[in-house]
């Protein structure tokens, strides 16, 4: 492993077992840290899907099908976003804080980068998901459907299907800036 990978592991560390996860998993995030993070993600998830439409349309025949499942996935997902907002009282319509629009940037980069660097990132976000949700499980937080949403099995075969197009060695510096702004995102719903 090069010093980069030493990098990478820390940052796959912080990213996916972040003192955010802790506290869901714990049950002690307060209720603004959690709503903030919802609203923020919500808007995540439109951009994402923005990126995903359009790396959709310049994909190779052979990532069509996964990729548009995904589409499809991340339209039922803000209806869910939606559904979870009016159940715990929040307005969905905010202003987007400086993490997601730092992200939202990164997606408009990754637009504009060649596909196998672009499909390489998404599969990253994705897994930064599938692993930190994992590890917010416990018996006693009362986010359970949320740690279910992101440990589902069907979701862990999203991300393998993905993992089957990413290209991760040869993108490091991408999966770097991906894993960070990941990071950023948690610490955004704690500031
Ligand atoms: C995902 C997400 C996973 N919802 N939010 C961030 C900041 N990173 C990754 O995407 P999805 O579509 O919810 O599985």
């Amino acid at each position: 492993m090069t010093t980069f990978g030493g990098v990478l592991d820390s940052l796959w560390s912080a990213a996916t077992r972040h003192p955010f996860l802790e506290a869901v998993r714990e049950g002690t995030i307060t209720d603004s840290a959690f709503d903030r993070w919802l609203v923020q993600d919500a808007l995540f998830v439109g951009d994402l899907l923005t990126f995903q439409a359009r790396l959709l349309a310049r994909a190779p025949r052979t990532a069509q099908a996964v990729l548009a499942g995904g589409c499809v996935a991340l339209v039922a997902e803000l209806d869910w976003f939606e559904g979870q907002a009016m159940r715990r009282g929040i307005e969905l319509e905010q202003p987007a804080l400086p993490a997601t629009l730092a992200y939202r940037e990164l997606l408009e980069q990754l637009d504009a980068a060649p596909y196998e660097g672009a499909v390489t990132a998404l599969w990253v976000l994705e897994r930064v998901y599938l692993l930190a949700w994992t590890s917010a499980a416990s018996d006693t937080s009362p986010f359970g459907e949320f740690v279910e949403h992101w440990s589902a099995p069907a979701f862990a075969d999203y991300v393998d299907a993905l993992g089957g197009l990413a290209v991760p060695d040869r993108h490091d510096e991408l999966v770097a800036d991906v894993l960070a702004r990941e990071v950023a995102f948690w610490d955004m719903a704690l500031a």
